[in-house]
């Protein structure tokens, strides 16, 4: 049998069900994006929230697959969360109410949007969703944008939805939604806000006045560790809710939502279930971004290269596992300010036993897609900040070399490189020779991933050529 609404009651006994009645859930939010991460972070807290408030069931919106619509759609929405860690706990989520899919269903998302009941839009499309050049505005050359210029109306992007949404509303008199992004960029909400007037700016000054004035794009930072779904956790979570589920989600147990308090009147009552409302984000982003994220990135390349599979496999290196101490300790931390309440060193050694958690296997391929997006915000930005204060930049180089030895092993091999990228970079990887100076000028030379000012730095060079050569 499928787990569905029907079934539900055939679900195993010891497995969480949706402590509401789903009858009377109504949709209240539009999310972009219904990855794994989102279906185990936001999602479950919607569907904790909706206990107290059935108000607020979720509508995912897929922009380029099918494939969550078709897997969930049958499935009334429910999936299994397996969380994996000292304790498992499966519980069946049933937060998502409906599921549509942009090209296909354009005309209900936009009622969606322009829905009053609908009053926050969320986002989990990855650093590259938000067609950014490497200033943080929106890059105006992409194909996306240059599309949602074109047909305002079907937009390709999200950037594009989101503003065609808003002129939706503002058109039929009705209030703006809170646009509320959940991606691993510093600023995140500030950036989405300024890309989407600014795409509005071009073909409605009006729109995008009214944008600037009414429409709220908090920041947030989010945070558990979802490794991608595979057969053995299919297997395993039929076994244990006795019902086929085409697309459970597993995660270890932490979890974490900081989001700038300026969700606005009207919307749904975080706090109640765990997230944190603050005005200190920004310190909240970058030390994770740069604690957790930059260690993960960092340990992905080079674990890749030692040939491990896994973060927790990786862990077991004994000089990954010190690298990875130094990193986080001498390199990160120095460029750190402690947002209120959190204890940086404390924060970082949790995220090492995070990382040694023997019941996830998060794949080290998988951490390693998008380099080109990730690194900036993940090591650049600590790196440039350690060479301001005069300090050694080592260990986070070392991470930096590594991601371009791990493109020229991709390329020379023909391995899949996974990066909006790929095709440069795999030119690159090709035209590399092995002589450190010519390969890392090569890489180097890429301005949307490194700033002039880095690439310029001798010692930022010269510690690239020392690694690269050392790799
Ligand atoms: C990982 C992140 O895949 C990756 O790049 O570093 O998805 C990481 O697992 C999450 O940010 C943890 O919150």
């Amino acid at each position: 049998m499928r787990l569905s609404q029907a079934t539900l009651g055939h679900v195993r006994s010891g497995v969480d069900l949706p402590a509401y009645d789903r009858s009377k859930v109504t949709t209240g939010i539009v999310h972009f994006g219904p990855g794994a991460f989102h279906r185990a972070h936001q999602a479950v807290y919607v569907d904790d929230l909706l206990a107290s408030d059935p108000g607020w069931g979720i509508c995912e919106v897929s922009l380029h697959s099918e494939s969550v619509a078709q897997a969930l759609t049958p499935q009334d929405g429910l999936y299994t969360l397996a969380q994996l860690d000292a304790e498992t706990r499966l519980r069946i989520v049933g937060s998502v109410r409906e599921l549509a899919v942009a090209g296909r269903d354009d005309e209900r998302i936009m009622l969606r949007l322009a829905d009053p009941a609908v009053r926050l839009v969320s986002l989990t499309v990855t650093e590259k969703g938000y067609c950014l050049g490497p200033d943080g505005d929106l890059d105006f050359s992409h194909p996306d944008v240059i599309r949602d210029l074109a047909e305002p109306t079907r937009p390709a992007s999200v950037i594009g939805w989101i503003a065609e949404g808003l002129a939706r509303r503002r058109a039929a008199g009705v209030a703006a939604f809170t646009v509320l992004s959940c991606d691993n960029l510093t600023g995140n909400g500030h950036k989405l806000g300024r890309a989407v007037t600014a795409l509005a700016r071009r073909s409605d000054p009006a729109l995008a006045d009214w944008i600037e004035a009414e429409v709220r794009f908090p920041d947030s930072m989010v945070d558990s560790i979802t490794p991608a779904t595979d057969g053995a956790l299919r297997e395993r979570v039929r076994d244990a809710i006795g019902l086929e589920d085409a697309w459970p989600i597993q995660r270890e147990a932490f979890t974490q939502w900081v989001i700038e308090d300026r969700l606005g009147p009207g919307a749904p009552d975080l706090a109640s279930v765990g997230v944190i409302l603050t005005d200190d984000v920004a310190a909240f982003e970058r030390a994770k971004l740069r604690l957790l994220n930059g260690a993960h990135s960092t340990l992905a390349y080079l674990g890749l290269l030692r040939g491990h599979e896994t973060v927790a496999q990786s862990m077991g290196d004994s000089d990954l596992e010190r690298l990875l101490e130094a990193l986080m300790t001498q390199e990160v931390l120095p460029t750190l300010t402690a947002p209120r309440g959190l204890d940086l060193p404390a924060y970082a050694a949790d995220i090492l036993a995070r990382f040694r958690n023997p019941a996830i296997r998060h794949k080290l391929s998988q951490i390693a897609w998008d380099g080109s997006q990730k690194l900036p915000f993940r090591l650049l930005g600590t790196i440039s900040d350690l060479l301001a204060m005069n300090r050694p930049i080592d260990r986070a180089a070392l991470g930096v070399a590594a991601w371009m030895r791990f493109v020229v092993r991709q390329a020379k091999t023909g391995a899949p490189l996974v990066d909006p990228m790929a095709g440069r970079l795999a030119d690159i990887g090709r035209s590399c020779s092995g002589d450190a100076a010519h390969d890392v000028a090569a890489f180097a030379r890429i301005e949307t991933i490194f700033p002039g000012a880095l690439a310029a730095d001798a010692r930022f060079v010269a510690a690239l050529e020392r690694d690269y050569a050392s790799l």
